[in-house]
């Protein structure tokens, strides 16, 4: 995996990562615009790159509003738990409920570990690259503005497999199911 820091604040030791965004409950525009900055403003975040914004069917229940969805890549030298503690900390300072809800219902604001460099965890609190990557068009269309068609070692298809060959198996309906947007995160 590629590691092309472009901001001097960055050490060799800080490593890539993917995250995905989704909101499909108030201003959701507005809260992922808001996890963005909570993410470009922390000390621990460099580099910050953000995909072009989706809108996608709901995966799911389906009596739910359609999702906004993007992903962003950034460099860390967090350790993969506590870059969950922050991520869980952005998505509960912007309203995230989660007792008593469905699973995979409504939020406000999703923030899911995709890829950790090359890294492959799988502890309590953390599955990382995150399971449903190659499944979902909400996932792989901003993935693929990020990264392109490189390869990533450890998605579990193939033995080295990249975010176009997810796109290019994803069956008709699935590619229906998702619109790119024509606003643009700043
Ligand atoms: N967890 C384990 N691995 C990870 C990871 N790689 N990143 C654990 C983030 N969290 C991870 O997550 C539940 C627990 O997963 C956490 O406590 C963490 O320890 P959560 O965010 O509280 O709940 P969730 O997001 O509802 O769970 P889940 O099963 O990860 O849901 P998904 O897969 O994120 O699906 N449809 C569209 N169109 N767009 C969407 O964005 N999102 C979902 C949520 C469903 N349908 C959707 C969308
Ligand atoms: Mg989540």
């Amino acid at each position: 995996m590629r590691l092309e820091p472009t901001n001097t604040k960055s050490t060799d030791s800080d490593i890539i990562c993917y995250v995905a965004l989704g909101s499909n409950m108030g201003d959701s525009r507005a809260y992922m615009q808001k996890a963005i900055d909570d993410l470009k403003s922390n000390d621990n975040i460099h580099d910050v790159n953000v995909s072009n914004f989706y809108s996608s069917k709901p995966h799911g229940p389906q009596d739910q509003p359609d999702y906004m969805n993007a992903a962003v890549s950034f460099t860390t030298g967090l350790e993969a738990e506590a870059l969950l503690d922050l991520l869980q900390k952005i998505e509960n300072d912007n309203d995230r409920v989660r007792e008593g809800v469905v699973r995979w219902g409504a939020r406000t604001l999703d923030l899911d570990l995709l890829l950790y460099s090359d890294k492959t965890i799988n502890t309590k609190r953390l599955t990382v690259p995150h399971p449903r990557i190659c499944e979902r068009a909400f996932v792989l269309f901003p993935l693929r503005d990020l990264m392109g068609g490189i390869a990533i070692s450890n998605l579990q298809i193939n033995e080295t497999t990249s975010i176009l060959d997810c796109i290019n198996a994803l069956p008709p309906e699935e590619l229906e199911n998702i619109k790119e947007l024509c606003e643009e995160a700043s």
